[in-house]
């Protein structure tokens, strides 16, 4: 005889529960609403293909604010449905890549990942949570409507009372119907690296005398697996780390690895002539490279991995298979997938639009130019994976002797050009105000006229004639689900371009993005700045959406 017993919890319904790019997010005010957050993962576990019944689900995420609650509820939850099985991490942490390994590893059912990734986190600051497939990666849009659906008209969910779980104690157990087992979830991550790049040519690199690293871990989850990493597996001085223990509210930080909310990194970095700096963002899949005086977009990151992806012992295996990237980021990709002969895709925002193509042995690399790069070793993005394969790189191409990243930088140009490219986030707008921006490019590309039509600089002669536009609608080559309205693009004859889209991952008001890219293959230019050489794209696309007058910001809150 068990001595439990499931309870049925009446509840109401909250309308608001819809996942965005990736999960759901919200303020943890939000969450902590009656039943908000119950609703939530009951309407997830009501979604899972098959149902929940004898399942086994990985959890964990980036340790913010209110995680420990939440998995408390998730285990309840869990036990009421007849969940067989959940894999936690110790204290809750779980990056986001070493999730998604794990759930390939064990051929896990899925997972629950509490994170909120680069928001801030805190008492008044976000809170998400999102499903991974089976596959390891985040579920795609059929579930997380399903999940929305079931959100909107739940009207109770099942629970078991059980005692909260100690989740700094290693082992399995059983709690009431559920068997639980907190596992350390760094040492198969760093394990599984070590299969995928040559960690003895990256080692005699570090330690050359003219190199040295600094990670920031920005107060993330990435901070334990970078000790793992660069302490005890290169070992590397523990100033080799920074801001890597795992803070709940980040430390009050903005754990974006981006030149503006890195800073202290880039300090570090600039005051130390570092030659090799790296941050990772709040559940650690994302990722920046910067080394003294050179900074490596993301675009120009992914094409630069997969030229060089031989030198990885991973693909050296297996192969590139293919490459894609998300469509707002630069086409840099795009020439090395042609050089080296291999297919190549343009995605809707968001990592789930990759996992598909993984899945069907199509794709290899990908990337987006929001600081996220991987490849199809997990099904998430990878902070980590990326810094560590550019780390193997520079050890490959010093033997070449090209040297540092400044050196790959520059020969990379040298091969296929330079790609130019720039995000502006304009954070917070009123919802209504960034739907009049979208509205007036709409009317823009509804007019016959504009394809053809050449759009003036302000404040130079520059100008450029339009080739084609429209709002990006993407149709996946393997099961055919199509994904509209993914962004309004303006393309250029010259090859330049703008793309505007509201972001799906805010959790307050709306956030507008614009990203501007261009081209060039006049080696004078490659050392240009890239907002000065970015400028008369930056307002043909202000000028045209007449951003300014409908949202009254006269500057972005943060370009990258
Ligand atoms: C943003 C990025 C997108 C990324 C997503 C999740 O989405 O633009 O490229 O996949 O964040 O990344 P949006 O909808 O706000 O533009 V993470 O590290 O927040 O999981
Ligand atoms: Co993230």
């Amino acid at each position: 005889m068990s001595d439990y017993s499931v309870k049925s919890v009446q509840t109401k319904a909250y309308q608001d529960q819809r996942p965005g790019t990736s999960g759901l997010r919200k303020r943890v005010p939000v969450f902590k609403q009656e039943h908000y957050t119950e609703n939530f993962v009951q309407s997830i576990l009501s979604a899972i293909p098959g149902g929940p019944k004898d399942t086994t689900l990985v959890v964990g995420g980036d340790g913010r604010y209110y995680s420990p609650e939440v998995i408390n509820i998730i285990v309840q939850i869990a036990a009421g449905n007849g969940v067989k099985k959940l894999v936690i991490g110790r204290d809750g942490i779980f990056s986001t890549p070493a999730v998604s390994h794990e759930i390939r590893a064990r051929k896990a059912t899925g997972g629950i990942l509490l994170t909120a990734s680069h928001n801030p986190g805190g008492p008044n600051a976000d809170f998400g949570i999102k499903y991974n497939m089976d596959n390891g990666g985040p579920a795609p849009e059929a579930v997380t409507e399903a999940i929305f659906e079931s959100s909107k008209s739940i009207k109770e969910y099942k629970l078991v009372e059980l005692p909260q779980v100690d989740l700094s104690k290693l082992g399995e157990s059983k709690l009431g119907p559920i068997e639980i087992e907190v596992i350390d979830a760094v040492k198969p991550y760093t394990a599984y690296l070590k299969e995928i790049f040559d960690f003895e040519l990256i080692k005699s690199y570090v330690h050359s005398d003219d190199v040295s690293v600094l990670f920031d871990g920005m107060h993330g989850v990435t901070g334990p697996y970078a000790r793992s990493i660069f302490v005890e597996e290169l070992g590397l001085p523990e100033s080799a780390v920074q801001n890597c223990v795992p803070s709940p509210d980040f430390n009050g930080g903005h754990p974006d690895p981006n030149l503006t909310y890195a800073h202290e990194l880039v300090d570090a970095v600039e005051k130390g002539k570092i030659t090799f700096g790296a941050a990772s963002d709040g559940d650690g899949d994302r990722n920046m490279i910067y080394g003294a005086g050179a900074f490596v977009t993301p675009s120009d990151s992914v094409a630069i991995i997969a030229d060089w992806a031989d030198c990885i012992p991973y693909f050296k295996k297996g192969g590139v298979k293919g490459l894609a990237r998300s469509m707002p980021t630069s086409t840099a990709l795009d020439r090395v997938a042609k050089a080296k002969g291999v297919e190549y895709f343009e995605v809707p925002t968001g990592w789930k639009f990759f996992g598909n193509l993984m899945d069907a042995g199509r794709l290899s690399i990908c990337g987006e130019e929001s600081f996220g790069t991987g490849s199809d070793h997990v099904r998430e993005k990878d902070g980590l994976w990326a810094v560590v394969a550019w780390l193997n790189i520079l050890a490959a191409a010093e033997k070449k002797g090209i040297k540092g990243i400044n050196g790959v930088l520059q020969d990379h140009y040298k091969k296929y050009g330079r790609t130019f490219f720039s995000r502006y986030d304009y954070e917070e707008v009123e919802s209504d105000k960034a739907q009049e921006v979208m509205k007036e490019l709409e009317s823009a590309y509804g007019s016959s006229s504009f394809v053809g039509s050449t759009l003036s600089a302000t404040s130079s002669s520059a100008s450029f004639k339009v080739t084609e536009c429209g709002n990006f609608t993407y149709t996946d080559p393997i099961d055919k689900s199509v994904s509209k309205n993914q962004g309004l693009y303006t393309t250029f004859e010259d090859g330049s371009r703008f793309v505007v889209r509201l972001s799906g991952t805010g959790s307050q008001g709306a956030t507008i993005r614009l990203y501007v890219e261009k081209y060039s293959k006049d080696a004078s230019e490659y050392d240009r700045d890239t907002q000065e050489g970015l400028k008369p794209l930056i307002e043909v696309a202000l000028a045209t959406s007449k951003l300014v007058e409908h949202t009254g910001r006269k500057e972005p809150t943060v370009i990258t």
